[in-house]
C-alpha cells in the first residue's frame, strides 16, 4: 500500500470566513473509535475512515495486497462509534453564537453533544452546520458519533422494495449503494476495490462569533467580454442578534498587483438569513484563460460586513473572470456539442478522473499537485469529474483554476436508476444546493452534468426486460423528476451562469453510431464493441466524453501486490485485481489481432501497455483531426484508486503507462497528425494556438527497419490557428512499394524557424504482427546522479516500442515506449528523489521483437 501520509490541511475550511469577532476551534484531534458494542478504543485520524484507521492499527491487513480485499469486507456490516472531548472556555461562551461544522460525515450517523442529539447525517456530500451554543458548557464537552453500517442500516429499504437495483458495479449481492448518498465507487467498480467506509471524512470545527456571520459569498458573473465584466455579488449574512443590525456590506476586488476597488451598501440585517446583492462592472477585465490561451488571472473578491465602523466579518474568494458556454446548436450534421471559452471554440482535450484513492481523505495538497502536474504534462485542457466518485475537494478546483484546466462536473450518480421518493429527493436537493454553492465561484468549472449513464442504462441495458413495467416506469419517471426537473431547477437558481445537460451521454448510444451527430458520446465501440482501433476514425462523435482501453499496470506495480507464483491471468490474486468481467479476454482478443503471441506473462503485460498507448493515440488523433465536427476527446480514464488492471493512463503508484506518453504527444498544443486513407498519407497540423504559424517545416522520412533512412522530403507548411488542417498529402506509391509496407515506416516531424522540433509522428502501415521487425539489441549506457539517471539508447536496427524500466515507483521519464530507428541515439532522463547515484539501480529495456 502507498505510504499513508498524515492528512495535511489541504482543505481550507469551507466555512472559511475570517471571523474578526470570534474564533475557530478545530475539532480534528483526539478522536477515538470502537466497534459498537465492543470496548476497544483506537486512536482515530480525522479526517479519515474506520477502515483506514483499522489498517493503520494493523487490525486489518493491507487491502491492496494479494486477495486481502476480502478480509476487510466484514467492517461494513458493523456500526462504529467515535468520541472525543474538548474544552470550551467561559470567554468563548460569551460569544453570541457557536456553530459546529461537520464538512463531511460518511454517511449514516447520529451525532451527540453533551447528551443532545444534534444531527442525523444521511449524506456524505453535505456539510452540516449546527448552532450549539445552548448545549456547550464551560470546561469539558463531549462529542459522540455513531456511524451506521451503510449496508445493514439500509437493508430494510431493499427488503421493502422487494427487488435489487441493477447496480452491477456494486460488488455485493444485496445492492444497497443506491439508497445511500455516498460515493458509489466505495461499493466497488469495474476497476475498483470495495471498501464501503464509515467515518469523519472531512474536517470538523467549532466557530464562535458575535452578531453576524457570512454564510456564503457568490460572485456571479452575469456577463464577461473583453470590454466588460458584469458581476452580481450575492452575500448571505446570518444574524444572531435579537434586534436588527444596521450594517454596511462591502465587496472589495482587485487582480494581482492592482489597487483595490469596492462597492458598498447600507443594510439592516434581521435575525436569521439575509441576502445582500451588490452589482459591479469591471471595464477591460483581466480575463482567466484556459491553459495555452493566456494567463489564469485570478481576482481577490472580499465581502465584509461592518457595523459601528468596524469590520465584523469577511470572506474572500479567488475569482477568474471568463465566459464558458456549452454550444448545442443545430447545424448541417445534427447538433453541435462544444465549449466556447471567452467567445472562442475550444477543442476539449483530456480525460475522465475517478477518485484517486479509495481512502479519499489521503488526498492532500501534494496529491493534487502531482495529479495536475500529470494533467498539464499531457497537454490536457479539460478533465471530467465523473459521477461515480465524489464532488471533488477544494484543492482539486483550486489547482484547476490556477492552471487553466476546465472541469466537467457530473453530479454524483452513475450507471443505475436511483430512488425518487420525496425523502430521497429532499436529500438530493440539499446535496445539490450545497455543492452548487461550494463550487460555483470556480473559474475552471465549465458546466454541470446530471449523471453518468443513467439514461443510457434505462434505454439500452435491458432493464425494461429484466424488471416489471411498474418498476421500470417508476425509474423513468424518477429520472425525469431528478435530472430533468429538480437538478436543472437548482442549477438555474443557485448558479444561473453555466450550462447543464441531464446526463452523459446526452442523446446517443455507442451501439448506434447514427445517433452520434447530435450530442456527446461514450464510444465504447472500441473495447466493449470489439471494434479495431482503426475503426474509431470512421465514426467520430461530436464530443467523446468517454472511450478507453484496458491494460495491466507495469510489473513493478504488479509485484507490489502479487507474489511471482500468482503472475498469470487467471490466478486468484490477478482476478481480484481485474474487476472487469470481460477484461482479460478483450485484452487477449486485441492482442491476437495485432501482435505475435507473447512468450510469458511479463511480455503480455508489456505488450498490453504498448497496445493501449498506440491504439488510444490513434483514436484521439482521429478525433482531433476531425474538428470542428468533433470538438472533444476525454478518454476513460486517467487514474486508478488502487493498484489494478484498468483503462487508466497512469497507475496507482504514479507510473505513466505508455498511454500517458502518447496522450502527451498527440495532445500537444501544436501537433503533427497523419491519416492513412485510400493509399494516401495526409499530414495535418493540429493547433490549439490562437494565432497562425507560418514558419513551420515538415520533414518526412521513409525509414527501412534495417538500413535506416532511404528517402527524405522537406516542405514548408503552416498551422492555422485553433483548427486542424491537411498541409501535405503523399501518394504512398511515391514513398514505398506495397511489399515494403512491412519493412519500412514513415517518420515525420515539424520544426519551427529556429529548427526546434515541435512534434514527431511515426507511421507504421501495420501493427507488429504484420511487420518484419528485425532482431536487434538495444545498447544502453547510464549516467548515474542523485535524483537523476541519464540513459542513452541506440540500436543498429529498428527497435519498436522500447520500454525502459526501473524499480522505483513514480519515477519520471522524459520519454518511454519509444521507437528507436536504425542508428538513432536517444537520451532519456529518469528523475525521482529516490534515485541515488551510488545505488546504480538497474535500468532494463525491452522491445517488441524480443517478445516472440
Ligand atoms: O467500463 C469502463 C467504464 C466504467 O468504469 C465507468 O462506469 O462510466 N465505463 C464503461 C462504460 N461507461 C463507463 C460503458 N458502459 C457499457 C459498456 C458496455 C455495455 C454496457 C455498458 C464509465
Amino acid at each position: 500500500m502507498k505510504k499513508l501520509s498524515l492528512w495535511l490541511l489541504a482543505f481550507l475550511p469551507v466555512f472559511g470566513y475570517a471571523q474578526k469577532n470570534g474564533e475557530t476551534l478545530w475539532l480534528n484531534e483526539g478522536w477515538t473509535f470502537s466497534q459498537t458494542g465492543k470496548d476497544t478504543w483506537y486512536e482515530a485520524q480525522v479526517p479519515g475512515s474506520v477502515q483506514h484507521d483499522l489498517i493503520r492499527h494493523k487490525v486489518l491487513p493491507d487491502p491492496f495486497y494479494g486477495t486481502n480485499e476480502r478480509l476487510v469486507q466484514w467492517v461494513e456490516d458493523e456500526n462504529w462509534d467515535f468520541k472525543k472531548t474538548f474544552t470550551v472556555s467561559a470567554e468563548q461562551l460569551r460569544h453570541d453564537d457557536a456553530v459546529i461544522f461537520f464538512e463531511g460525515l460518511d454517511t449514516q450517523a447520529d451525532v451527540f453533544l453533551n447528551g443532545a442529539r444534534i444531527l442525523r447525517s444521511e449524506n456524505m456530500f453535505v456539510g452540516y452546520k449546527i448552532s450549539v451554543k445552548n448545549i456547550l458548557k464551560e470546561g469539558e464537552n463531549s462529542l459522540y458519533i455513531r456511524f451506521y453500517s451503510p449496508v445493514q442500516s439500509l437493508m430494510p429499504a431493499r427488503l421493502t422494495a422487494g427487488y435489487d437495483y441493477p447496480a452491477g458495479n456494486d460488488h455485493r449481492d444485496e445492492k444497497l449503494s443506491i439508497y445511500n448518498r455516498k460515493a458509489p465507487y466505495q461499493f466497488g467498480w469495474d476497476w475498483g476495490i470495495r471498501i464501503a467506509q464509515m467515518g469523519i471524512w472531512k474536517p470538523v470545527s467549532l466557530v464562535f462569533y458575535d452578531k453576524v456571520r457570512i454564510d456564503d459569498f457568490f460572485v456571479k458573473q452575469t456577463s464577461v467580454t473583453a470590454q466588460s465584466a458584469k458581476i452580481e455579488n450575492i452575500v448571505e449574512v446570518f444574524s444572531i442578534a435579537e434586534k436588527p443590525v444596521s450594517a454596511t456590506v462591502t465587496v472589495e476586488y482587485a487582480a494581482a498587483g492592482e489597487a483595490k476597488r469596492s462597492v458598498s451598501k447600507q443594510v439592516t440585517l434581521h435575525r436569521g438569513n439575509n441576502t445582500v446583492f451588490l452589482e459591479l462592472e469591471i471595464a477591460y477585465p483581466k480575463r482567466w484563460m484556459p491553459t495555452g490561451w493566456g494567463d489564469q488571472h485570478l481576482y481577490d473578491f472580499t465581502a465584509n460586513v461592518a457595523a459601528e465602523n468596524r469590520v465584523i466579518t469577511e470572506k474572500t474568494e479567488k475569482i477568474g473572470l471568463r465566459s464558458v458556454r456549452l454550444v448545442q446548436e443545430p447545424d448541417k450534421y445534427g447538433k453541435s456539442f462544444y465549449f466556447e471559452v471567452n467567445g472562442i471554440p475550444l477543442f476539449a482535450k483530456g480525460a475522465n478522473y475517478i477518485p484517486g484513492e479509495i481512502f479519499t481523505t489521503q488526498q492532500n495538497e501534494d496529491y493534487y499537485t502531482k495529479l495536475f502536474d500529470n494533467i498539464e504534462a499531457a497537454n490536457m485542457n479539460f478533465v471530467r469529474v465523473w459521477g461515480g466518485g465524489i464532488y471533488e475537494n477544494e484543492e482539486f478546483y483550486r489547482q484547476a483554476d490556477k492552471r487553466g484546466i476546465l472541469v466537467w462536473q457530473d453530479f454524483i450518480f452513475g450507471c443505475v436508476p436511483y430512488p425518487s421518493d420525496d425523502r430521497f429527493l429532499a436529500n438530493v436537493k440539499d446535496e445539490v444546493i450545497y455543492n452548487l454553492k461550494r463550487l460555483r465561484n470556480r473559474a475552471s468549472l465549465a458546466f454541470w452534468c446530471g449523471n453518468n449513464e443513467v439514461e443510457e442504462g434505462l434505454q439500452h441495458w435491458g432493464w425494461d426486460k429484466q424488471y416489471p413495467a411498474d418498476i421500470y416506469n417508476v425509474w423513468l419517471e424518477g429520472y425525469d423528476k431528478t435530472f430533468r426537473e429538480l437538478i436543472p431547477g437548482l442549477v438555474n437558481e443557485f448558479d444561473g451562469t453555466r450550462s447543464y445537460i441531464h446526463g452523459s451521454p446526452y442523446d446517443s448510444n455507442w451501439g448506434n453510431p447514427e445517433t452520434f451527430a447530435s450530442s456527446d458520446v461514450h464510444d465504447w465501440g472500441l473495447w466493449y464493441g470489439h471494434l479495431p482501433f482503426e475503426g474509431m476514425a470512421g465514426r467520430l462523435p461530436r464530443f467523446a466524453s468517454e472511450f478507453g482501453f484496458q491494460s495491466f499496470p507495469e510489473m513493478k506495480t504488479i509485484r507490489s501486490f502479487s507474489p511471482e507464483n500468482e503472475w498469470s491471468l487467471e490466478s486468484e490474486v490477478m482476478k481480484v485485481h481485474q474487476k472487469a468481467s470481460t477484461g482479460n479476454s478483450l485484452i487477449k482478443k486485441y492482442m491476437d489481432m495485432y501482435y505475435h503471441e507473447p512468450r510469458n506473462f511479463e511480455d503480455f503485460v508489456y505488450i498490453g501497455l504498448v497496445m493501449q498507448g498506440n491504439g488510444m493515440e490513434e483514436s484521439v488523433e482521429a478525433m482531433r483531426r476531425g474538428r470542428p465536427y468533433c470538438m472533444g476527446a476525454l478518454y476513460w480514464q486517467i487514474n486508478d484508486d488502487w493498484p489494478v488492471v484498468s483503462w487508466s493512463s497512469i497507475d496507482y503508484y504514479g507510473n505513466w503507462k505508455a498511454q500517458h506518453y502518447r496522450m502527451r504527444d498527440v495532445l500537444a498544443p501544436l501537433a503533427l497528425g497523419v491519416e492513412f486513407k485510400d493509399n494516401q498519407l495526409n499530414y495535418y497540423t493540429l493547433s490549439d494556438f490562437l494565432t497562425d504559424r507560418n514558419d513551420l517545416q515538415l520533414t518526412v522520412q521513409v525509414v527501412d527497419f534495417n538500413k535506416g533512412v532511404v528517402k527524405q522530403f522537406k516542405e514548408k507548411v503552416n498551422a492555422k490557428a485553433n483548427s486542424s488542417n491537411v498541409v501535405k498529402t503523399f501518394n504512398v506509391e511515391e514513398l514505398l512499394s506495397e511489399a515494403d509496407k512491412s519493412n519500412r515506416m514513415i517518420r515525420a516531424w515539424l520544426t519551427d524557424s529556429k529548427g526546434k522540433k515541435l512534434s514527431v509522428k511515426d507511421h507504421f502501415f501495420y501493427w507488429p504482427n504484420k511487420l518484419n521487425l528485425p532482431q536487434t539489441t538495444v545498447q544502453t549506457s547510464v549516467k548515474y546522479a542523485d535524483g537523476k539517471y541519464t540513459v542513452t539508447l541506440t540500436s543498429k536496427k529498428l527497435a519498436k516500442d522500447v520500454f525502459i524500466e526501473i524499480p522505483v515507483m513514480g519515477a519520471k521519464f522524459t520519454d518511454n515506449f519509444i521507437d528507436l530507428l536504425p542508428g538513432e541515439k536517444k537520451v532519456i532522463e529518469i528523475t525521482s528523489p529516490e534515485l541515488k547515484a551510488s545505488a546504480k539501480t538497474p535500468v532494463t529495456v525491452r522491445h517488441i521483437r524480443e517478445t516472440y
